[in-house]
């Protein structure tokens, strides 16, 4: 225990913690001591937990004057970065200062129900101005994050629309790759507003196979809708696009030098994007997916990253300038999801240049030839969309069943047993791509778009528009278990089942 309180409140605090701030690794662990008074008033009868966040609703200055208003932690965006040893027990205060019950969810940690932080399996809400203290063991190593959980419906300044998000590092015991700088990246978007269709990108995906029966199961049901007078269900558009909580051009640069190895660990904080990132005359060499290593590192000219997925990969800093870091969107890039890269030695405005056309495939990081254990059982899942059904929004459904969107208790549609190997047959009968996420495990990808493939585990992954993918987890953490579609709109519209253990 002793030993622990050398790492107590490693907590970074600042605007700047993250702003494109290299954060070698010899400045850590950071001690928080002198930061600030502590938080513990009113608490004698217990010892200061080992980070304190405070879940508030702040001005957050995204570039020069302009100021949105936005629930965060501890008063800054992106809420600080948490890092934890592997295996060392850490406990949390988390203080709600706003007048609504919170949720905050430790995503990709293999956590107790009580803490996990999900309404639906179970986690007490950390009452409006009320605090919690959680206790649990920090794991699998890697890049995770917290955000809130609670559903927004139609409130666009609720759940994750607004600025409840940052970064966890869980210190592995042995870290992989070699590296001379550290750089996270937290892309997040502001200033929603609904919009009847989007432009997302959907063609990026490979392989582009479709399944024909899910295709025409799709059309089949817009056909149903269009027939019934039903138009498109509303989407979520956004003003402003940050890196750090920094429009493009607005933030610190990335200051590198010449023949360094810069280890990104880039997580899209978005409440329903997806996002591409690409740093002209660069590559990635991708060291990690969803926090955990892949069997097979390599090299490609863009990150295209889901909604709640995370991706660690190295830039060898070789092609000297000042470069755009940003989406390969123009759109989107131009009004700020971006961040400049900036070489020693050289000034001048930011350069972009677009990169040659490349197909994201998660299979490019599994290892060649190599096949997942069979499962003792298979869940075939439906993913399906009925058009504007729900006062204007599209209601989804898994296997025709659509979760409720009041706060009752629902009882869980799948059911499993400790320590047995199960499949996932994700069946998207949807022209839109889903980053699905299952709670408090972490999943093998087995079979991407009729490609088998082992090795690669992660914790959220796109299905694409009438695709199919297969997933393969054991069932290692008894209690319920939520799954549902990361993005905002279609998890709060009806796209969550529950596991649980029997
Ligand atoms: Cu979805």
């Amino acid at each position: 225990m002793n030993r622990s309180r050398i790492f107590r409140r490693q907590l970074l605090t600042g605007a700047g913690a993250l702003a494109g701030v290299g954060l070698a690794r010899a400045n850590f662990p950071l001690p928080y001591f002198g930061l600030g008074p502590r938080e513990s008033a009113g608490l004698q009868d217990q010892k200061d937990a080992d980070y304190t966040l405070h879940i508030k609703t702040s001005p957050i200055e995204i570039a020069p004057k302009r100021i949105v208003s936005a629930t965060v932690y501890n008063g800054q965006f992106p809420g600080p970065l948490l890092r934890f040893q592997e295996g060392r027990r850490v406990t949390v205060d988390i203080y709600n200062d706003t007048d609504t019950p919170e949720q905050l969810h430790w995503h990709g940690q293999k956590g107790p129900v009580d803490v996990d932080g999900a309404a639906e399996e179970g986690t007490p809400f950390i009452p409006a101005h009320g605090k919690r203290r959680i206790a649990f063991t920090p794991n699998p190593a890697g890049l995770r994050f917290y955000h809130t959980h609670n559903r927004a419906g139609a409130d666009l300044y609720a759940g994750q629309y607004s600025g409840q998000v940052g970064p966890v590092y869980i210190e592995p015991k042995h870290e992989p790759g070699s590296y001379d700088k550290e750089v996270f990246l937290v892309l997040k978007e502001f200033e929603p507003s609904f919009s009847r269709g989007g432009d997302m990108a959907q063609d990026f995906l490979s392989p582009p196979t479709i399944v024909k029966e899910l295709e025409s199961a799709g059309e089949s049901a817009m056909k149903a809708s269009l027939a019934k007078g039903m138009p498109h269900g509303y989407e979520v558009g956004y003003r402003s696009f940050t890196i750090n909580g920094r429009m493009l051009g607005h933030g610190e640069p990335i200051r590198v030098k010449q023949g360094e190895r810069v280890l990104f660990h880039v997580l899209n904080g978005s409440a329903t994007e997806i996002r591409s990132l690409a740093l002209p005359g660069h590559s990635f060499q991708v060291l990690a997916l969803d926090g955990n290593p892949v069997p097979n590192p390599t090299a490609v000219p863009v990150l295209w990253v889901g909604t709640a997925e995370r991706v660690s990969a190295v830039v060898h800093m070789n092609h000297p300038g000042v470069w755009i870091l940003g989406d390969l969107d123009d759109d989107d890039r131009q009004h700020g999801m971006g961040i400049v890269v900036e070489y020693a030695g050289r000034t001048g405005k930011a350069q972009w240049g677009a990169s040659a056309p490349f197909k994201w495939t998660y299979t490019h990081f599994a290892k060649p030839g190599a096949t997942a254990p069979a499962p003792e059982e298979t869940f075939a899942m439906t993913f399906g969309k009925d058009n504007a059904a729900e006062e204007g929004f599209n209601r989804w459904t898994i296997n025709g069943v659509a979760y409720p969107m009041t706060s009752e208790v629902v009882s869980a549609a799948f059911h499993l047993k400790r320590d047995k190997r199960y499949r996932l047959r994700m069946r998207n009968a949807s022209d839109d791509i889903h980053p699905i996420h299952l709670h408090r495990h972490s999943f093998e990808l087995t079979n991407v778009a009729g490609i088998p493939t082992a090795g690669v585990m992660k914790d959220v992954v796109m299905v694409g528009g009438y695709q199919e993918i297969q997933v393969d987890f054991t069932a290692d953490n008894p209690g319920l278990t939520l799954f549902h579609c990361h993005q905002q709109l279609h998890m709060d519209f009806g796209f969550m089942t529950l596991f649980d253990y029997v």
